[in-house]
């Protein structure tokens, strides 16, 4: 059996070895889609055929068979192209830094699985973590923090970091080389509290805070009703894309709790002139709004599944779906939007493995958890645009502790997001997944050991209690729950 993670299209076993030196013959062809290839590996020699991508993947493929035959290959044809289109891994580089070195490591192992999209999260309420020339206090107070109170974790008394306009077009650059675009996320409106810890004017009323050292969902907002909002929104937003090369821009929208809104007068005021319902109306104007300024620069924005509260989302947005608001997705499925597929339930890499192992990821089709109990008029195949795991890092602390989350679930990601679904095959991934252990460990990239793999009952029990050691001190979680307790009474729609 061929070791190759993803697996595969189709492979068609020849007669013969190819066992002496050759130099690769290349073809540009557009025959087999746009990342797609054809390699032919014969006594004579090896053709690769496809677009500049696809000569990418079948370089890749070639790879991992020399990994796993050394320099006497079997004669085969494989023809081979993905199933989605938008293949993504996502990283929270604001609960935790995550250096440059880190990042092109993780770039290396993510083009080794074909993955093609960094989804870069660079604000959120404990980090700014991205230079800007307009607004300087961004990372001056926003990439700063005091210890953190995610967990039981030994934290210095400060910490941060951020990334120069020179490290990200190095990122850029060096995930280009690889077929990989990168999308920067801006948390618009809520996951805010570094922005505004910056600039308070930005926020209703204008209140001081500090950055964020506890996660789950705060009230602190960018102001939907004021000019300056808009205006710094804009400026910061002119930066980014004249950064980033890539057609998506993701504005954020999750967990965006609107007591404040509720209290401002400035929203208040803006939601009459508006002739708007309610709060979750005046974040879709305000998204909408932004949504049609980054369209006349030539991008479009991504936002998370909870942006779709409110009124019928338009369909230029692409909606990431992690949890809930099943029937506000299948409408903006049935209208014609896109969606990307990174359901809790098997995409969050942040999670411990007794919730989602290796073996459950790729057992999951990416497609059907839609598909279920849905109108079976939804043409679920061309809604979703593709597959796209995060990973968040209240809880990870270093490059390691990333490493063990992230393999060899990120590689069942991987697969579920290119094999199609004529040629998948589940039950074989953790064997084909050995071979790729040399490739991983050569980059100090070292995954979880193998009872995490798949796991026994008996190990579930093991990791959940070594999870909530973990994380658990007491008083931490008491104190987040009593906040959480205070916000869900305040505002019905979350957690
Ligand atoms: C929810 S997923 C969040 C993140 C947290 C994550 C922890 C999403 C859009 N928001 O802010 O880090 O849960 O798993």
């Amino acid at each position: 059996m061929l070791q190759i993670i993803p697996k595969p299209s189709e492979v068609m076993i020849q007669k013969g070895t190819l066992s002496h030196d050759v130099e690769i013959n290349r073809l540009v062809k557009q025959d087999y889609g746009e990342e797609g290839y054809r390699l032919t590996i014969s006594e004579e020699g090896i053709t690769e055929e496809g677009s500049q991508k696809g000569l990418f993947y079948a370089d890749v493929t070639l790879g991992q068979l020399r990994e796993q035959y050394g320099h006497a290959l079997p004669c085969m044809i494989i023809t081979d192209r993905p199933r989605f289109s938008y293949r993504g891994f996502m990283l929270d580089v604001c609960r935790h830094f995550v250096p440059v070195e880190d990042i092109k490591a993780l770039l290396d192992a993510a083009a080794h699985f074909k993955l093609n999209t960094f989804h870069w999260h660079l604000t959120d309420d404990q980090g700014w973590r991205l230079e800007s020339r307009k607004y300087p206090k961004l990372v001056e107070i926003g990439s700063k923090r005091k210890r953190a109170n995610f967990g039981r974790l030994h934290e210095p008394a400060e910490s941060g970091g951020y990334y120069r306009w020179s490290e990200v077009r190095d990122i850029i650059a060096y995930a280009s080389e690889r077929m990989i675009d990168v999308i920067p996320e801006i948390e618009i409106p809520g996951h805010a509290t570094a922005l505004l810890a910056s600039y308070p004017e930005i926020g209703c009323g204008g209140e001081e805070m500090e950055v964020a050292t506890r996660g789950g969902v705060l009230p602190n907002l960018i102001c939907a009703g004021r000019g300056q909002s808009w205006e710094f929104i804009t400026n910061v937003l002119e930066e980014i894309v004249g950064l980033f090369p890539c057609q998506y821009i993701h504005i954020g929208g999750d967990e965006a709790c609107k007591i404040k809104w509720r209290q401002c007068p400035d929203c208040q005021a803006k939601i009459k002139e508006q002739g708007l319902k309610d709060e979750n109306a005046l974040q879709q104007w305000f998204v909408i709004r932004i949504q049609n300024y980054l369209a006349e620069l030539g991008k479009q924005a991504i936002v998370w599944n909870d942006s779709l509260r409110g009124v019928a989302l338009p369909t230029d947005f692409v909606v990431q779906a992690w949890l809930g608001d099943r029937e506000l997705i299948q409408d903006f499925a049935r209208r014609g939007g896109k969606i990307i597929q990174s359901s809790t339930q098997y995409y969050y890499l942040d999670y411990p493995y007794h919730m989602i192992d290796a073996d459950s990821i790729i057992h999951a089709d990416p497609v059907e958890s839609f598909r279920q109990n849905s109108d079976a008029a939804i043409p679920w195949e061309q809604a979703v645009l593709g597959v796209e795991a995060p990973l968040w890092t209240e809880r990870i602390t270093n490059f390691d502790r990333a490493c063990y989350q992230l393999f060899p679930r990120l590689p069942a990601v991987a697969e579920n997001a290119w094999t199609v679904k004529e040629a998948r095959e589940p039950d074989s991934f953790l064997q084909r997944y050995q071979n790729q252990i040399a490739f991983l460990e050569q980059r100090s990239i070292y995954g979880a050991p193998q009872h995490c793999w798949k796991m026994s009952e008996e190990d579930k029990k093991l990791d959940k209690r070594d999870h909530e050691y973990l994380t658990g001190s007491v008083e931490n979680l008491a104190a987040e729950k009593a906040d959480e307790e205070m916000l869900k009474r305040e505002n019905e729609i979350y957690l």
